[in-house]
Parts: C-alpha cells; structure tokens; sequence
C-alpha cells in the first residue's frame, strides 16, 4: 500500500509513541547534549483544544523537534492554567464542582494533544489548581508578604459588576473587563496588592536582554505600560492650609505659565480644601466622575468639566495666586493627585482654560501662533519668555535650572514617575488559590506558617458559589474560623483567592519536577535548565502574563532562587486563526473546528497548512488556506518515501547516486537548517515541497526509485518532515526501512562539496561560428555575461579592434559580430 490514509496512521503511531516516549527530556548529569528549553504558554481548559492552539502549538513543536533532532537535549513541557471563573460559573450552572468541569475538559486536551502529535515530555505535567501545586503559589505569597511586597491597602479599584469581583489595572481593556466585556465600575475596597512598582526601574532596564529577541511591539507596550517619565515635584503652599501640596510636572520650564490649579476630584485633598460655598456643586461633580473610567477621564476628546473648590494656591517662583479647581481629568493615583496648570503648552489644560475662560500665558516662544487665540498648545522647543530669571533659555536648560532654584529654596526637586500601579491579586471567587493569611484582632495579618500549608479550598459546590460580592469562602464558616497561629485566639482566614496570573507567573520553574517537595521548584534543577530558551504565545498576554511572570522572576532572583533575572530569552508571538478576515466567533458563525478539520484532513495537514500560511507572526485566514492541498502534498511524499523504501535498503552508499538529485538534497538541508534557525517555517515548507518534486522527477525520469540519491531524498524528507508531519514522517521512515522513530534520526548535515553552485554552458558566436564555451552562472546578468565573453582569449583572436555588436542571451549565448 503506496498510499498515505492519514487517520490510519494517527491510531498506529499515537500507539507506538506511547511506549517510545522519545521526547523524554534528560536530567542526567552525564547526558552530553546541550540542553534547550522550549515553552508554549500553557492552555486554559475550556472545552477542547481550538484552532488558535493547533497554530501556537504547532509553532512551539516546530521549534522544539527541531532542536531535538540538532541533538539537544530539549525540554518541552505541557501543563495547564487551571483556576478560574469559567470553571466556577459552570459549576453554578450545573451544580456542580468547579473541579470536575476543569479536570474533564483537562482530560480532553490531553487526549486532543496527543493527536496533535505535539512532542511533550508528558512525565512533567502539571495543573495549576492541583493542591500539591497551589501550596508552593501561597508559600511563595508568604515569602513576598515577609518581604514586604505582598500587601493590603483601601483605595479605589476596578470592580467588574457582572463577574462580581476586582480586577487588576492590567485586566481592564478601554475601560471593560478583559474577560467579559463588562463596564468596569470603581469601588472603594480593601484590597491585596503586589508591590511590583518597587520593581519598575529594572523591568524597565532589563528590557535590554531582551530586544532582538522580544517582538518590539511587547517590548514597546511594556515600555508603556511600565511609562517612565522624569520631570519635578513642585510645592504649591494652599493660602488656609499649613502643609504645602506637592505636584509632578514633566515640564517645570513652564512654572511661569501656570494660570491654575487642578486637584483630582476623588483624591481625599479636594474633599478637605473645597470652600464652603462650593462643598454642595464639588459633590455633585465628584459624583459623576465616580462612574467613569479613566481611559474617559483621560481622553482628551471628552468634553472638559470641573468645579472651583473656592480656593487658591501660590505659584511658589512669582507668588501668583492661582484658582484652584477640581476636574475629572486629573487623576488620584497619578503622581501627586494634582497638577499646576499650563494651558498655553498642555492642550488638556488649554482645553479646560477655554472651557471655563481661565488665562493663558505663553511662556516658551516656539514661533507657533498663540495658543489662546489657536485652541492649539505648543508642547515643543524653544525658547523661554514671560519667566523672570528663565527668559532666553531653551526647554532643556530651563528645566535645569528650575530644578536648581527649587532645590536651593526647598520648594522642589527632581523626580521619576512611573504609570505602573501595584498589582492587585486578590479576587472575591472560589476556584482560585487561597490566600493565605489569618486574621487576628490582635496580630493583626498573620501568615499561615510553612508547616500548615497548604490551606486548601472548603469543598463548596453549586449555588453556594453564586456571587455575591464577597467571596464565596466566607460562607463557609468552619473553614473561615481558625485560631491565631501566633496568640491561639479567634481568628479569620482571608476569604478571598489569588488573581489565576499569580499561578502562571512561576508554572515555567515548576515543570522541571513538578512532584518537588522541597520548595516551589528545585533551585539545582532549574539552574541546570532555565532560563526558557524559547517561549512561543499569544500577544494578548503582553502586559499581563509577561510583566507578572519578569516581575516574579526577578523576586526569586532577589531571594537567592534563581540565578537569571529574565525568564524568557526569546518570544515568538503567534498570529491569530482567523476565517473570511473576521476574528472567529459564535455570532458571526464563522468558527472552524479543529477536531472536524482534522477529521478531514488528518493532523498532518492541519499542522502542515498552519505552518505554511505564512510567518508566524501573521494572522491566518482560514478562508485563503487549502488543508486539502496540504494532504496532496503529504501523499505526494510519501508516496516517493514508500517508493524509495520499496527500490532500496538503508546503508547504501550516497555518494554513488545521481549527483544532480544530491545537489538538490544537500542545497534543500543548507537552507532549511537555516530557515528553521530564523523561524521562517513556511519557507522551509516550501524547501521540502520542492525536494518532493525533484525526488518525484528522479524516479519517474531520471534514474529511478532505486537510486541511492532517491532514497538519500527520501530520508532527507522523512526527517525534515517529522517536525511539521510526524505521522507521514514515522510510516514513510519505516517504509524506508529504519526501525527507530524518525524523531530520533537526527538532523541531516549539508556536504559542503555538494552546494558548489550549478553552472550552464554558454556558447560564445564570432560572425555565426561558436568560438568559445564558457561555464558561467544561470543567474549570470547580461552585461558581466558579454564582459567574460569579450575576455576570451579565443575569441580575442578572432576580433580585430572593437567589435560592431554584441548579442546576448543570457545565460546560454552571445554572438558577436565583428
Ligand atoms: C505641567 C505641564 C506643562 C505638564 C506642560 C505637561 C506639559 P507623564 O508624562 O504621563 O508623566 N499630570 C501630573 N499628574 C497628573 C495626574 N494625576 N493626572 C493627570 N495629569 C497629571 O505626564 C506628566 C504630566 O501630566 C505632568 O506635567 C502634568 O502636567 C500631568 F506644558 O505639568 B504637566
Ligand atoms: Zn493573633
């Protein structure tokens, strides 16, 4: 049988790769090869695996089988993010436990990804709800809590109304609920946060190991996010208040500028400074700004609104007395809370001037029309007027030399803003891990020491997991009632759980042993592998998954745990699947299904036609790809492996066989070793289909199956293809005759005598008669084809001076006419 019936091969192999286990990654010190670790973000289990997954897995496959068969000994794990709401909401929906809904829909990926033929080291796998897991994510809390970067505090926070619960600034997207969609409302709540601010400098600075290796655009929106800016506190004494209030201002060039002041309405500052007069019209205003989000408040479309508080601040360089306002777009937990406002150079303070008819004052001439008169601000150079002491200088020095005034007379200094808040973790849901703290009336926040972890979720199920807006932990009274561990008194444990992106922020340094009992991971171990040589995800996650995980990496590197800072040497972000130019989705009805594609098509050419879409990094439409052109090709290869297989036996002596196929083969491995190293995998594709046809040719019209450089191509196919196709790969390696897994094979060498570039021969006419045969390039252009022709010797003889015209036909003739 010559033909290629892909799901026949898929129960033979999926068999066979069981008892093999040939991606078994090696602890063994005395294992020789390099070792590489290869790392896929790790699913979420709802429902079975769907087309994005067959693209990142694929992709992450690719990459590791290849550096497999280099001969590395590759690490690459698979595990799964298995705490969140989806679980408890279908679990509320049948009354059922969280756990059994995750757990099934686990088992289902599992099976789904074996299919898949992803090449995972399954003995490493790990679940992040599993208790023997979420013990080691609270002692880890524990460890951030002693060093002070696990903390509670009041404030403001994103609150999603419809998945009852707080959500961190990272999970609100334009002002909805990452997850749901939901308006996101602001509620004031006594919250856990991470104090991943004290790390702000170096997730900034460190960014430097990763450009080349980080697609810019994460690195760009992580810069962003993390938004660095360098500029001044400026003290403003409030005439009534004894305590100056202090402002940042990126441009204190423009101090002689500011025409008013602006406190931010929810900042406990404007509460306590209103007049009386203007208490009842602030509260009103303070009111509606509550429902907005700050993405709103920011927006500098938006219609600009404020109150006067009735008061006045003093400009501290030229006692100016300025109004004192309030207005939504200052925010509270931005720098100070308040600003100094320079409507002339900031166009939301030149907006609001305008709005309620407040001064403007030109104080850096840039040669650009009056702002007041424009609606316009000048934020650029040039050159200070209207500033006493700072005329005639330029932005630079102005900024310089304020910072200096201020200094001397105490008024000021120079400082560093960043945009990033604390992470807020804790969550009023079930299915996460819990945080593990104790209150006591009198120890106040006590952690639940090493040897009582871990404390494991109550076993709560159905109704009693409805939301509420408290978490539903509090409910269960015998499990929220404990004693101090430090006095023995009456005591609460904390009811709520951890943010899911607290487990995924160290799952990677699980995995290599994932049944470590000493700690979250083993220093030793992880020593040997990390950092991870090549992670492979979604963009979606870049200020999420990926500032969280840097941050915790560079804690454990702090505590002596790690000996790396940085996490992940290179990312590569897969596109999206998409279908007919649309994200796929339920209300368009445009969704395809994996398991009907692979149905089909089998896996191999689903995996081959996500690979060979494009780069990586594109989208893939559904619409524009042909899986069953795919599986043609498939059994077009195939058919030449079986046929090989069934002309010849392996051992042959290569170098006997037909010497134009064996330069083809050896050019095909030079450039798709080279493709593969820089991740151009559908071009390396496109390298093997090209092999298949000169194979193809050979056999049909050259010097048939049972020439050694056929079965050379063959096995060159096999291997090659055992990254994108193992299936076909594996039946078309045994037909070759190999009794080992095609994965073990090992990846082929170039013979360099073979790359030795082809050449045509040129015939060279004098007058009509051929003079000359020349071996020149096929690509030769015409005009250094005519030079060489010109240069011979031979038709030198021939030519007596300059020649009348010279024809060319590159590569194959030149007629000169003398
Ligand atoms: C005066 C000024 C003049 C400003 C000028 C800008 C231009 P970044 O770069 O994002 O750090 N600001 C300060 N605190 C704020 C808050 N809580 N809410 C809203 N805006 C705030 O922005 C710093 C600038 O944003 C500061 O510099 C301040 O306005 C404003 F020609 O001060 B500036
Ligand atoms: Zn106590």
């Amino acid at each position: 049988e010559q033909h290629y019936d892909p799901q026949t091969l898929q129960v033979k192999w999926q068999r066979r790769w069981e008892e093999l286990d040939p991606f078994h990654a090696s602890d063994d010190p005395a294992d020789p090869r390099e070792r590489r670790y290869v790392l896929d973000m790790f699913p979420y289990p709802s429902g079975d695996l769907h087309m994005g997954h067959a693209e990142a897995f694929a992709i992450g496959d690719i990459v590791s089988r290849y550096l497999f068969q280099r001969g590395y000994n590759v690490l690459h794990p698979i595990g799964w993010d298995s705490f969140g709401l989806p679980a408890e909401n279908a679990a509320i929906k049948r009354d059922a436990h969280p756990a059994e809904w995750t757990y099934a829909n686990i088992e289902t990926q599992a099976a789904s990804f074996k299919r898949y033929a992803v090449s995972f080291d399954w003995s490493r796998r790990l679940h992040t709800s599993d208790v023997d897991y979420y013990r080691w994510t609270q002692w880890l809390f524990v460890r951030f809590f002693e060093r002070g970067l696990a903390y509670r505090k009041g404030g403001l926070v994103n609150w999603c109304p419809n998945d009852q619960t707080v959500l961190a600034n990272e999970q609100v997207k334009d002002g909805k609920c990452e997850r749901c969609g939901a308006e996101v409302v602001r509620r004031e709540l006594t919250q856990w946060y991470f104090k991943i601010t004290d790390y702000a400098d170096r997730l900034l600075d460190d960014m430097k190991q990763l450009e080349g290796q980080w697609p810019e655009r994460v690195l760009t929106m992580q810069r962003n996010w993390i938004g660095r800016s360098e500029g001044a506190d400026v003290n403003f004494v409030i005439e009534g208040r004894d305590e100056p209030v202090t402002v940042y201002t990126t441009r204190p060039d423009t101090l002689y500028g500011a025409t008013f002041f602006v406190v931010a309405p929810d900042a406990p500052l404007a509460e306590e400074i209103v007049s009386d007069e203007q208490r009842a019209a602030f509260e009103a205003y303070r009111a509606e700004v509550a429902k907005l989000s700050d993405i709103d408040r920011l927006s500098t479309e938006k219609e600009k609104t404020g109150v006067f508080l009735g008061r006045y601040a003093v400009n501290p360089v030229n006692g100016e007395r300025m109004p004192v306002w309030a207005a939504d777009y200052v925010l509270s937990d931005y720098g100070h809370g308040a600003i100094m406002a320079v409507p002339a150079h900031d166009q939301r303070d030149l907006d609001f001037a305008r709005a309620f008819d407040l001064p403007v004052r030109v104080v850096v001439h840039t040669g650009l029309a009056d702002p007041g008169e424009t609606g316009v601000a000048t934020a650029g150079e040039g050159t200070l007027v209207n500033s006493g002491p700072l005329d005639g200088l330029s932005k630079a020095e102005g900024i310089r030399r304020i910072i200096e005034v201020l200094a001397e007379r105490g008024t000021g200094r120079a400082t560093v803003n960043f945009r990033l808040r604390d992470w807020l973790l804790s969550r009023q849901r079930f299915w996460g891990c819990p945080i593990p703290i104790i209150h006591c009336a009198d120890c106040g926040e006590v952690p639940v020491p090493d040897d009582q972890l871990p404390v494991t979720l109550p076993d709560l199920r159905g109704e009693a997991l409805a939301p509420k807006g408290v978490s539903p932990l509090a409910s269960a009274e015998e499990w929220v009632n404990v004693s101090c561990p430090k006095c023995g008194g009456a005591a609460r444990r904390d009811t709520d759980t951890m943010d899911t992106f607290v487990d995924s922020s160290w799952y990677y340094l699980r995995y290599v042993d994932p049944t470590y009992e000493g700690g979250p991971f083993d220093v030793e171990k992880v020593r040997k592998w990390g950092p991870i040589d090549q992670y492979v995800g979604g963009v979606e996650h870049a200020v999420l998954h990926l500032l969280y995980s840097r941050f915790f990496t560079k804690v454990l590197h702090d505590m002596g745990m790690l000996d790396f800072t940085e996490p992940f040497v290179s990312l590569l972000n897969q596109g999206q699947v998409i279908n007919q130019g649309k994200a796929m989705s339920k209300s368009l009805g445009n969704g395809v299904d994996l398991g009907q594609q692979i149905d089909s098509y089998g896996v191999d050419a689903v995996r081959l036609t996500v690979l060979f879409a494009g780069p990586p990094e594109d989208d893939i439409d559904w619409a524009d790809v042909s899986p069953a052109a795919s599986q043609k090709f498939l059994s077009r290869a195939f058919r030449v492996m079986a046929e090989a297989g069934a002309a010849s036996a392996p051992g042959v002596d290569f170098s006997t066989g037909d010497l134009e196929l064996r330069k083809v083969v050896h050019r095909t491995v030079d450039e798709v070793t080279r493709l593969l190293d820089s991740h151009r995998f559908n071009v390396a594709i496109a390298r093997m289909m090209e092999l298949t046809t000169a194979a193809r040719r050979a056999i049909d019209s050259g010097p048939g199956a049972a020439d050694p450089a056929v079965r050379e191509a063959a096995e060159t196919l096999a291997v090659m293809l055992s990254l994108v196709a193992p299936y076909a790969a594996e039946e078309g390696w045994e037909r070759l005759g190999h009794p080992a897994s095609v994965a073990t094979a090992g990846w082929p060498v170039a013979d360099a005598a073979l790359l030795v570039q082809e050449t045509v021969t040129c015939v060279v006419q004098v007058a009509g008669k051929v003079r000359d045969r020349l071996e020149v390039s096929p690509e030769i252009s015409e005009a250094d084809l005519e030079a060489l022709a010109l240069a011979s010797e031979k038709v030198k003889t021939f030519l007596s001076g300059a020649p009348r015209k010279v024809i060319v036909r590159a590569p194959k003739l030149v007629n000169v006419v003398p």
